[in-house]
């Protein structure tokens, strides 16, 4: 037995699953995603770049150098990094110290939320960005990041700096 019920809230029904009908029921739901995916998406991937669009304009109006809250893991990059932003402002610049990577996605909520209270309210305080080495993001858990961030209504900016790697 293959029981397709969502289940939303609290788990009531506890199921095994016969593995063929599991596949065969996995794949005819395939064919109905790759109908979707056949289908023109030419409108909404316009609504998308648009939307992309007015977020990135919005970023630019608030990113000032000066003025936001940098939460830093840029690892080897922290030189390029540091001497771009060149932070002359104390608690401007903020990093964890060695050996705890995946800090700064967390940390930049607590610092905009920090800031907006230390401001006198939501959306007062400074702008808060997050900045980390590719396998430092991951380390982050960027998953919940975002979610809380989103759940909560705690914007910061995220740069991932992708060197394709470890170093
Ligand atoms: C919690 C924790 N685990 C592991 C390490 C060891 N460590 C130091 S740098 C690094 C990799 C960082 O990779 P990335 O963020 O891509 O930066 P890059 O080295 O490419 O500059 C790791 C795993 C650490 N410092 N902290």
């Amino acid at each position: 037995m293959f029981h397709t019920k969502r289940i939303e809230a609290e788990a009531e029904t506890c199921c095994k699953a016969n593995a063929l009908t599991s596949v065969e029921q996995i794949t005819a739901n395939l064919k109905v995603f790759k109908a979707l995916a056949a289908m023109d998406q030419s409108s909404v991937e316009a609504k998308r770049r648009e939307a992309f669009k007015a977020k990135i304009a919005d970023i630019e109006k608030h990113l000032s150098l000066k003025d936001t809250i940098w939460a830093h893991e840029a690892v080897t990059n922290t030189r390029f990094v540091h001497d771009n932003i060149r932070p002359t402002k104390p608690l401007s610049f903020i990093n964890c110290g060695e050996g705890g990577l995946g800090w700064s996605g967390g940390a930049a909520l607590g610092i905009k939320l920090a800031s907006d209270a230390e401001a006198g309210g939501e959306g007062k305080g400074k702008f808060v960005a997050q900045i980390a080495g590719d396998e430092t993001y991951l380390f982050s858990v960027p998953g919940s990041v975002s979610w809380i961030s989103q759940r909560y209504k705690i914007p910061v900016l995220t740069i991932a700096l992708n060197n394709k790697g470890i170093c």
